[in-house]
């Protein structure tokens, strides 16, 4: 796995090549550090996964572990050894800080010390449930509901089931899921309701869309015991889509569409752990409120904001005295680039200076796995030359507001630069552009 992670290194720095230098050898990459800095973090921690296993925290590197299977972009180790627990077989999972690549292993392996590594190892003997009924019982259990279903701007997820406490099947009444936890390669959605014990139940998820349209998941319920000899309890699932029930199933059709009223006089959708009242406004759609982490979850609006760009070498009198400008769009500062938090930003930008290249940088945006769009000369791109044209796309995972500049010599001081304005939902703008 060290091998093909390097290989993929050199591909990405071979990919870009500024004209002559296109002929030029690989680089040669240094050897990676082996600073051990990292670990102390995170070494002896333990992670608890949807399921409830427990993980213990090594910081190890692995020559070699039997890699069954990699996953992009987890945020954490936690989120790693969820993976790990998805993935039958997986004994292990090793989290690369550098590339936030997750390595799902089938054995460990040989260890060497890298402070870019941690590793979550299994470990089959402590789990939630064996620690707590060790401990207790109790009248009330408090039962963690994790769902992973993928949904869209504005969908929220909704718990129903055959009891009182999950709404006697009716939508209007279930448990809200929150999506705190929610990203794009792991989506979580969650809620934990405290329960009788030993009651049993049948239950089912619904997603609620913009319009109230409520989507039940595929037959069968689902059903679960509330245990008695715990105080707390974790039930993992993943969405039911009618493809993964078995064909010869009598009940494949019953996926039930109904569509409710709406009984809010907002478009805001409170969750389970966010409400809304008359001198707050922090519960936003779609799961999100003022609480979530940007880093780890956005929205995606499917809406795209598209600029179009010039850059001329002109003269102005920003402060009165005549000077040479480079303008975009032949204005100083140059145009607002504003969009809702989740779009999709595009902006082309042609460089007509006559000798000036040019890139521009979107000052703040994190451009997480998107490195090509940050618009550093000599880094993530060659400078555009002129005459020639780049067309930036990013998506707005961040709101906020902040500037975009030329990262091209000191041309952002002779005017190249401008704000950029990333609305959250509490603010949102639908017809922007
Ligand atoms: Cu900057």
């Amino acid at each position: 796995m060290h091998r093909s992670l390097i290989a993929n290194v050199i591909a990405l720095v071979a990919s870009f090549s500024c004209g002559a230098a296109s002929t030029a050898t690989p680089v040669q990459l240094a050897p990676r550090a082996t600073s051990t800095a990292l670990c102390p973090t995170y070494n002896g921690k333990k992670y608890q996964d949807a399921n409830g296993a427990s993980y213990a925290v090594t910081c190890y590197n692995t020559n070699n572990g039997n890699v069954i299977a990699t996953t992009g972009d987890p945020v954490n180790l936690g989120q790693c050894m969820e993976a790990c627990d998805q993935e039958s077989g997986c004994t292990a999972a090793l989290f690369h800080m550098g590339v936030n690549m997750c390595y799902l292993l089938s054995s460990v392996g040989t260890m060497t010390s890298n402070g870019n590594y941690n590793i979550g190892v299994k470990s089959s003997s402590s789990t939630t449930s064996t620690a707590s009924a060790a401990a207790s019982s109790c009248s009330t259990v408090q039962v963690t509901f994790n769902e992973l279903v993928t949904t869209s701007w504005q969908q929220s997820v909704m718990l129903v089931g055959s009891i009182s406490q999950l709404g006697n099947w009716n939508p209007n009444s279930g448990v809200s899921l929150s999506a705190s936890g929610y990203t794009s390669s792991n989506p979580l959605w969650s809620a934990t309701v405290g329960l009788p014990a030993g009651t049993t139940f049948q239950y089912k998820y619904v997603v609620i869309g913009v319009d109230g349209t409520v989507t039940w998941e595929a037959d069968p319920n689902q059903s679960y015991t509330v245990p008695s000899n715990a105080c707390s309890a974790t039930e993992a699932d993943s969405w039911q889509s009618v493809s993964s029930v078995s064909s010869s199933s009598a009940t494949l059709a019953s996926t039930v569409k109904n569509t409710i009223s709406a009984t809010s006089t907002t478009s805001v959708a409170a969750t389970s752990t966010c409400t809304n009242g008359p001198n707050s406004r922090n519960c936003w759609s779609g799961g999100y409120d003022i609480d979530t982490d940007f880093d780890t979850a956005w929205p995606t609006t499917g809406r795209t904001v598209s600029y179009s760009w010039t850059i001329t070498n002109i003269t102005m009198a920003p402060d009165g005295y005549s000077r040479h400008v480079l303008a975009v769009n032949g204005q100083y500062p140059g145009p607002v680039l504003e969009a809702n938090w989740g779009d999709q930003i595009s902006v082309t930008v042609t460089n007509n200076m006559p000798n000036n290249g040019t890139t521009i940088h979107w000052h703040g945006i994190r451009q997480h796995n998107n490195n090509g769009q940050d618009g550093v000369p000599g880094v993530t791109e060659c400078p555009l030359a002129p005459g020639q044209t780049k067309t930036y796309t990013f998506q707005a995972t961040q709101y906020g507001s902040s500037w975009y500049h030329s990262h091209f010599s000191s041309q952002y001081g002779d005017g190249i630069l401008g704000p950029i304005v990333s609305l959250p939902q509490s603010m949102m703008r639908v017809n922007i552009r």
